[in-house]
């Protein structure tokens, strides 16, 4: 009965392909298996979550730090929308949409780096709502935006509330 079936399917095996195609197939299918765990994958998700009623600027789930990645300044001798003294404002910054619980609006709210002192290190914060992995490098922030200063050394991230979304 085994040998019957095995003998069948060797039998169409061989009438269907050739030796070198099957080989070609077990390889791309043994390369495609190792690739699988190098493959970027968006974890942002996974992140600390915001929360629309919190108003304490030293936490991370702050409802304006929803796509926060960075030191939160107010951790870091600075505010929530001031960078600590020796710092320089970044010229570029990252921009998301958070909703305020207060008044259930969405609100674009910039995410600006302070340059020029060493890594802060309290209270790294990311929240990353809307973020993409860096293989979408438009709509990703974990860039060091001090790269357009003088400063290049990053120091903590503020955050403004810009306009209304919605
Ligand atoms: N925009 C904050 C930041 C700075 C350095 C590296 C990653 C993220």
């Amino acid at each position: 009965m085994w040998d019957t079936q095995t003998q069948g399917f060797t039998r169409r095996l061989a009438l269907t392909g050739s030796r070198r195609g099957m080989l070609a197939r077990l390889g791309t299918l043994l390369v495609g298996a190792a690739a699988l765990p190098v493959l970027p994958i968006s974890r942002s998700r996974a992140a600390n979550a915001s929360n629309p009623n919190q108003v304490d600027a030293t936490k991370c789930d702050y409802w304006k730090y929803c796509s926060m990645d960075g030191f939160l300044c107010s951790c870091c001798g600075g505010s929530g929308t001031d960078c600590p003294p020796g710092t320089q404002i970044s010229k570029v910054s990252w921009v998301g949409t958070c909703r305020d619980g207060k008044d259930g609006r969405n609100y674009l709210v910039s995410y600006t780096d302070c340059c020029g002192r060493s890594s802060c290190g309290a209270c790294n914060c990311n929240a990353n709502v809307g973020e993409r992995p860096g293989y979408e490098m438009g709509v990703h922030n974990d860039i060091n935006w001090c790269i357009a200063n003088g400063e290049t050394s990053y120091h903590c991230t503020i955050s403004l509330v810009v306009g209304v979304a919605d």
